[in-house]
């Protein structure tokens, strides 16, 4: 069981530092946002061509918006971006839709390496939404507190209750199996 434990744990801690390696954007509703390239350190074209990509669940590569000697293009039902400074991948107005998984690709002249980099953008919850969530709690909390307060009161000491009865029954049962195996024991030696 120790050991079933620890290797839980060490998958875990992985897991968090392969996570961590990947860059996290996040953005406010609505708002617009910049996200670094992490495949090129330089504003130079040192490269063919740059691409930004947005992965889905599946790991599929959907291409947004690609540059190279030609200049800038546009990849076909990508969504409406541009390129920012040091080949960073501008979107304005996100919403909830825009968030997941972002893949800057580098193809390098003959000879070099390409390189791939992925950011990760969340966005936050839209104003309207917030504000939703918040009334809906505060009225149903006002409405049912006095019948919140009695179950809160109430649940604990059936609970204790429920408690205390299950051990004096043990302790009972206890105390028979005990008296049990003595009163037998003693027979037997009387027996012998
Ligand atoms: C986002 O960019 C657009 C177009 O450049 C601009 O009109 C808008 O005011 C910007 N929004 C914010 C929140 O900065
Ligand atoms: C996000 O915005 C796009 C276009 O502006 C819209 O089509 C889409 O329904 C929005 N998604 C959400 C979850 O609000
Ligand atoms: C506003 C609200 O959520 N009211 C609820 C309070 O609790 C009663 C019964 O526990 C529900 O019927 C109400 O809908």
């Amino acid at each position: 069981m120790p050991e079933v434990t620890l290797l839980i744990c060490l998958c875990q801690l992985l897991l968090v530092r392969y996570a961590a390696l990947i860059p996290q954007v996040d953005a406010d509703c609505n708002g617009n946002v910049t996200l670094p390239c992490p495949a090129v350190n330089q504003e130079n074209m040192d490269f063919l061509a740059l691409a930004w990509y947005k992965e889905d669940s599946n790991g599929k590569r959907h291409g947004i918006i690609r540059k190279s000697d030609d200049g800038v293009m546009a990849f076909e039902n990508g969504r409406t971006a541009s390129f920012g400074t040091m080949h960073s991948l501008l979107l304005n107005w996100v919403n909830a839709s825009d968030e997941g998984t972002y893949l800057c690709a580098m193809s390098a002249n003959v000879g070099g390496q390409n390189k791939d980099a992925r950011v990760e953008l969340t966005v936050r919850v839209c104003r309207t939404e917030v504000q939703l969530t918040t009334v809906n709690y505060v009225t149903s909390s006002r409405a049912n507190q006095t019948s919140q307060v009695c179950n809160e009161v109430h649940i604990p000491q059936t609970w204790s209750l429920l408690g205390f009865g299950a051990v004096a029954a043990v302790k009972i049962l206890l105390s028979i199996i005990t008296i049990k195996v003595i009163r037998s024991r003693c027979l037997k030696r009387r027996r012998s």
